[in-house]
C-alpha cells in the first residue's frame, strides 16, 4: 500500500506531466556505427530522499535568472559536488550504498556542441540524446522543461532535444530513481545488487532532418536470402521541418561490398523492406564472419559488421546452419568489485577470454539486458549468447503497467541487438510462479518476441514440480527452449531427484540448464570443507556433469556463474554481501577448483 502511494504522488502531487515509458521503444534510433558527441564526464549530482527537487521544481531553475525565484530552493543544481557519468553511486561514496530513491544529474550543454560541422547534412539538424542506461526511472529535462521519462534499468533511451534548445548555453538534467516498487520488472526481491545511477555512456547525436531511425537485417528462414526492413524517420511538426519543406526520402540504398550486393529498397511512408539473393558464408562460434553492411537514404548512412547464420529448434535438437549444437555455457552478471555495473570493452574481452579458457561457446547474459558492446563483441569473438529481460520472480503479473513496462524493455533489448549474429535466445523470465496471470503475462512476451524477430529462439527458465518431480511448467508450450534452473547438491541436497526428474521429464522440445552451481568462499575466510567450501562447490560441478550428461534432451548448461557478485541480501559470513557462487572470484582473476572441474568437462565433449 505504501508503496502504491508514492507511485501516485509521483504522479500527481508533483505536477510533472509524466508521461509512463514516453521515451520508449517508439523513440530509439539506429546509432551503432555513428558518430557522437560524448556527454560522458562529470556532472552535477545531488541524492533526493524525499523528492523535494520534484515538489519545488529545481528543474525549472535557470541559472540566467536566479531573481526569479519565489522562494530558495533546497539545492542549487548548477552548483555543488560532481559525480563522473557513467557510474554508479553506490560504488562513490560510502553514504551512498545502500540509497535508494531519486538523483539529478545537471550538465551544461556549451553552444560549441550544436555548431554546424562541415561534414554536417545541409538540410537541417536534429539533436537526439542517447543514455545507455539509467536505472531505473529517468526524467530528462532541457532549459527546465520536461521532456519524457524511461522505465527501465538496463536498456537505451532517446529524446530528441531539436525543438527545445535554446541559442545560447543548455541545461540537461536528469532525475534518476531507483526505487524498487512491487510494480517494477524487476520488483524489490533480487539476487543482485540495486546500483542506481546512470551507469552507461550518455552521448549526443546530430542527424539529418530525415533519418535512418532501424535497420533489422538477417538471413532468411530459407537461407537463400539476405532480408533487411528500414524505417526512416522524418521530422514532423518541428521546427526544423516547418522551415525546410524538402521532399521526404522514397529510396534507401544497401551495399554489403564483400557479396557484391548493391540494391535499392523502396521507401513508402516511412518503411522498406526487401529480400536480395545472396550466398554469405555462414556465422559460427568456429568462423565468426561479420560483413560490412551499409545503408544510406538521403542525407543519412549507417554502417554495421553483420553475421549471417540460422539457428532453429528441431525436435529436442537445437540447429546452428542446420546442425545440432550443444551449449557449453556459463551464466554472467554485469556487475564489478569496484564499479558497479559499469562495464567497458577491457571488462567484457576479459569474461569473454575466460568462457574461452573454460570451453564455453555459450554465455547466458542474466538476468537484464547487458550493455550492448557484449553481443557487439561476442558477435567478432564467435559466442553465442542467451540474452534476458528482468521477468524475475514474483513480478506483478495482473498489474498491466508491469507487463507494459516488459514488453517495452523486451522490444527495446530486441531492436537494439537484433542484428547480432551471437544472440541466439530471447529469454522472458526467470523462475516465475505457474499462475494464470503469469502464463498470459509471459504468452504476451512470447508472442512480442516473435513478432520483433520472428528469426531467433525464445526461452524462460521454467519450473520443476518437486513432487512429482518433473519438469513442469504451463509457459514451455510458448517457449523453443526450456530453461531448468536447478540446485541439487546445494539448495536441493538429495542427487537422486535429480536424476529422478531427468528421468521422470520427457519433453518434446531442447532443454538447457541455464542454472546449477553452489557458492565457494575461496578467501582465507572460507571453510576448507563443507557447505561454502571451494571442495565442496567443486563436488558439486562433478556429480552434476555426471547426472546430467546422461540426459539426451540436455542440449547445453549455463551454470551460475563465472565471476562471484555483489548482493544486499547475502550477508553470511562466507558471503558477506557477495553471492559466491562464481567460479572465479570477484577480484575476476581468482579460480576456484570447480573453474578447472567445469573446463575440463568442455573441453572433453569440444569436438
Ligand atoms: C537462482 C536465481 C539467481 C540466483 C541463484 C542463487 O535461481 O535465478 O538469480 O542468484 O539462484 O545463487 O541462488
Amino acid at each position: 500500500l505504501a508503496e502504491n502511494a508514492l507511485t501516485s504522488l509521483h504522479d500527481e502531487e508533483y505536477d510533472v506531466p509524466l508521461n509512463l515509458q514516453n521515451l520508449n521503444h517508439s523513440t530509439m534510433v539506429f546509432t551503432k556505427g555513428r558518430t557522437s558527441t560524448s556527454l560522458n564526464g562529470h556532472w552535477n549530482f545531488c541524492v533526493d530522499l524525499l523528492d523535494t527537487g520534484l515538489r519545488q521544481k529545481w528543474y525549472e531553475m535557470q541559472p540566467a535568472n536566479p531573481v526569479d525565484r519565489v522562494e530558495p530552493w533546497d539545492y542549487d543544481p548548477y552548483m555543488g559536488e560532481s559525480i563522473p557519468v557513467p557510474s554508479n553511486w553506490a560504488m562513490l561514496k560510502e553514504k551512498w550504498y545502500f540509497f535508494e530513491g531519486s538523483a539529478w544529474y545537471t550538465k551544461k550543454l556549451t553552444p560549441e556542441l550544436f555548431k554546424k560541422r562541415d561534414s554536417d547534412a545541409e538540410s537541417g539538424h536534429r539533436y537526439i540524446l542517447r543514455i545507455g542506461a539509467a536505472q531505473y526511472d529517468c526524467k530528462v529535462f532541457l532549459n527546465g522543461k520536461f521532456l519524457g521519462n524511461h522505465y527501465g534499468g538496463s536498456t537505451p533511451f532517446y529524446v530528441e532535444l531539436t525543438d527545445d534548445l535554446a541559442e545560447e548555453t543548455n541545461w540537461l538534467m536528469l532525475c534518476v530513481n531507483n526505487t524498487r516498487t512491487l510494480d517494477r520488472v524487476p520488483m524489490r526481491n533480487t539476487d543482485w545488487f540495486n546500483y542506481g545511477g546512470v551507469y552507461r555512456e550518455v552521448e549526443l547525436f546530430s542527424l539529418p532532418r530525415e533519418f535512418i531511425r532501424d535497420m533489422f537485417i538477417r538471413l532468411s528462414q530459407d537461407g537463400r536470402a539476405i532480408e533487411v526492413d528500414v524505417v526512416v524517420d522524418r521530422a514532423v511538426d518541428s521546427a526544423v521541418d516547418s522551415a525546410v519543406d524538402g521532399p521526404s526520402i522514397h529510396h534507401a540504398y544497401l551495399e554489403i561490398p564483400e557479396l557484391g550486393i548493391s540494391q535499392k529498397i523502396s521507401i513508402e511512408q516511412g518503411k522498406g523492406t526487401c529480400r536480395i539473393a545472396a550466398e554469405p558464408e555462414r556465422w559460427s562460434p568456429e568462423n565468426p564472419r561479420l560483413y560490412e553492411v551499409v545503408l544510406t537514404a538521403g542525407e543519412d548512412r549507417i554502417t554495421d559488421n553483420v553475421g549471417f547464420r540460422s539457428i532453429v529448434r528441431q525436435g529436442v535438437d537445437i540447429l546452428l546452419n542446420g546442425e545440432p549444437i550443444w551449449l557449453r555455457g556459463i551464466s554472467v552478471h554485469e556487475d564489478d568489485d569496484t564499479l558497479g555495473k559499469v562495464t567497458s570493452d577491457e571488462d567484457i574481452r576479459r569474461r569473454l577470454a575466460h568462457a574461452k579458457e573454460l570451453g564455453c561457446n555459450f554465455l547466458r547474459l542474466a538476468h537484464y539486458p547487458h550493455h550492448e558492446r557484449a553481443a557487439e563483441l561476442a558477435d567478432e569473438m564467435g559466442f553465442l549468447l542467451w540474452q534476458e529481460i528482468p521477468v524475475y520472480w514474483a513480478i506483478d503479473f495482473d498489474n498491466h503497467n508491469t507487463l507494459k513496462d516488459a514488453k517495452n524493455q523486451l522490444i527495446e533489448l530486441i531492436k537494439r541487438d537484433r542484428n547480432r549474429a551471437s544472440v541466439i535466445i530471447w529469454s522472458i523470465g526467470n523462475e516465475n510462479p505457474d499462475t494464470d496471470s503469469r502464463l498470459s503475462f509471459m504468452r504476451d512476451l512470447a508472442e512480442t518476441a516473435r513478432l520483433n524477430d520472428p528469426t531467433r529462439l525464445v526461452a524462460a527458465a521454467c519450473l520443476i514440480n518437486h513432487a512429482k518431480l518433473k519438469i513442469e511448467d504451463r509457459l514451455v508450450d510458448h517457449l523453443d527452449v526450456i530453461g531448468i534452473n536447478e540446485y541439487y547438491g546445494w539448495y536441493d541436497e538429495n542427487f537422486d531427484d535429480l536424476y529422478a526428474i531427468g528421468k521422470n521429464s520427457d519433453p518434446d522440445r531442447p532443454v538447457v540448464i541455464s542454472e546449477t552451481g553452489a557458492d565457494g568462499d575461496n578467501s582465507s575466510q572460507g571453510p576448507s570443507e563443507g557447505l561454502f567450501s571451494e571442495k565442496y562447490m567443486a563436488d558439486v560441478y562433478r556429480r552434476q556433469i555426471d547426472t546430467l550428461q546422461k540426459l539426451a534432451y540436455i542440449k547445453g548448461m549455463s551454470p551460475w556463474i563465472l565471476y562471484d557478485f555483489r548482493v544486499e541480501r547475502r550477508q553470511n559470513i562466507f558471503q558477506r554481501g557477495f553471492n559466491r557462487k562464481g567460479l572465479i572470484a570477484a577480484d575476476k582473476s581468482t579460480k576456484k577448483e570447480a573453474f578447472h572441474v567445469l573446463a575440463s568437462f568442455y573441453h572433453s565433449i569440444k569436438d
